[in-house]
């Protein structure tokens, strides 16, 4: 697990220029210049605030870790949903927990074979938010194939149907406060149970290059877990590093077998970053990281 960051130092204001910087690892910031807070809101699960940024369009940020920017939102959100929705060979029901931005959704409920995206978000004040101030998320509920719960993930997954979804995703914050009990193996088994046959899970799973233990630790949970799970890597600006690793654990199918084209052909024209190419060449990992997950 992470340490929680030191939010005292999350937002400097030198002269006239206001900053937000992420700090993590503690040492190391990405920084951007804030145009104005929109919104800074205490909730029972974390501190949420939203700016708008010089270069980025809107910013969030939960308890100082950022979840994302306008600008580069699609690639976590494609990566995501598509890889693990497309490795599926016919996805009808998927579950997310968290994700309340509404991002994971609206990629979700544009595979033609999805009837029902349930998703389930402990924080109603993400979900509002979005609503209230980043359309281009929040236009992710609009489908009637969406069932927002506001409810305990954790908790949900543990009392579901045995074998009542094909794919789960897993939209969480990192491993601090509330998000924890997303990263453990309990949680991963209940996950398990959950998912039909072919069931396939992807979670965003931190970085390489600074919690390169912590993405081992929960790639080899998921190994024990399902038999199966590698990690895949974005390029996100974003977020600490620039670059971050989600992993796909499977019930059976390949993510390397060749996608059906007229599946490929439904969601790729609205991509920005997903393309058959990146689906098979997120999952290279550099040397280190490959010697690590033996
Ligand atoms: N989910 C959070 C990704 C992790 C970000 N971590 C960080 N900045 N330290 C994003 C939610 C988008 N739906």
């Amino acid at each position: 697990m992470l340490d929680a960051p030191d939010l005292s130092r999350h937002y400097e204001d030198a002269g006239s220029q206001m900053t937000f910087t992420e700090w993590d690892p503690p040492g190391r910031g990405s920084s951007w210049q804030i145009v104005r807070a929109v919104e800074s809101v205490r909730t029972p699960y974390q501190l949420i605030e939203l700016y708008e940024t010089e270069t980025d369009g809107k910013l969030l940020v939960h308890d100082g870790a950022v979840m994302l920017t306008e600008r580069d939102e699609h690639v976590y959100h494609e990566l995501l949903v598509h890889v693990p929705l497309l490795t599926h060979p016919n996805p009808k029901r998927v579950l997310v927990i968290g994700g309340g931005d509404g991002g994971t959704l609206r990629e979700i409920v544009r595979h033609p074979s999805v009837v029902l995206a349930r998703q389930v978000e402990i924080d109603e004040d993400v979900v509002r938010i979005s609503r209230e101030h980043l359309p281009e998320l929040a236009k992710g509920f609009e489908s009637d194939k969406v069932d927002l719960i506001i409810g305990d993930g954790i908790q949900y997954v543990k009392d579901a149907e045995p074998g009542s979804y094909d794919v789960i995703l897993v939209d969480s914050t990192d491993p601090v406060g509330p998000a924890q009990g997303l990263f453990t193996e309990e949680f991963y088994r209940n996950c398990y149970r959950a998912l039909a046959d072919d069931g396939v899970l992807a979670a965003q799973t931190t970085n390489f290059h600074d919690h390169l233990d912590l993405l081992v630790t929960v790639v080899k949970m998921l190994r024990g877990v399902f038999g199966s799970a590698e990690p895949y890597n974005g390029m996100i600006p974003d977020y600490p590093s620039g670059n971050w690793c989600l992993t796909l654990a499977t019930k059976g199918p390949d993510p390397m077998r060749d996608l059906e084209p007229d599946r490929v052909e439904a969601i790729q024209p609205a991509c920005r970053y997903w393309n058959p190419r990146i689906h098979q060449a997120a999952f290279a990992m550099p040397t280190d990281v490959e010697r690590a997950l033996v």
